[in-house]
């Protein structure tokens, strides 16, 4: 499991005063569905990190593994023109992660987050340590104050 991003992540965790109780699953947790199947939990508590492109500037909305973005709604609420998804290129300059692995925090400069309403209704999420193996849980209430996310609804 120490693999180098998962170690950037926990250091980067640490400098927000968290101590992620990171699980490698060597199954795999690429997608929200590999991730829920191996934590055992319900798919809707799965963070996915996905970063889209807000007229030019990165965002980050950090999704119910339940939902699909609706991108006319969350264009809507950010207040943009146009939004797409970004690409793996995009996906790592923005976070420092490859996708699948995006953590939802611990990026190399801030961004804008949103976050689905629907992860805020869990005790508990499950998001993406660095790598497409590795998942920590967290409550809502952690994610919010860490990533400083608007919380709106996406889908
Ligand atoms: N580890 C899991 C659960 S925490 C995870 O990272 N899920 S995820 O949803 O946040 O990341 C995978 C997402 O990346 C997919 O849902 C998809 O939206 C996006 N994705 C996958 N392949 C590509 C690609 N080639 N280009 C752009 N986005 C992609």
């Amino acid at each position: 499991m120490a693999t180098a991003a998962v170690e950037r992540f926990t250091q980067a965790a640490a400098a927000h005063g968290l101590a992620p109780e990171i699980r490698e699953f060597p199954q795999g947790t690429r997608t929200a569905a590999d991730a829920a199947a191996a934590i055992g939990c319900d798919v809707a508590q799965i963070v996915k990190s996905l970063v889209f492109v807000a007229d030019d500037e990165p965002v980050l909305i950090l999704t119910s593994g339940a939902n699909r973005v609706d991108e006319h709604q969350v264009c809507a609420a950010l207040g943009v023109a146009t939004l797409r998804k970004a690409n793996a290129d995009e996906v790592r300059s923005a976070t420092g992660y490859a996708i699948g692995g995006t953590p939802p925090f611990g990026h190399p400069a801030p961004l804008r987050v949103v976050c689905d309403r629907d992860l805020t209704t869990y005790d508990e999420v499950w998001a993406a340590a660095g790598t497409p193996s590795t998942v920590f849980p967290l409550t809502p209430g952690t994610l919010l104050e860490i990533t400083k996310a608007e919380v709106v609804d996406v889908s």
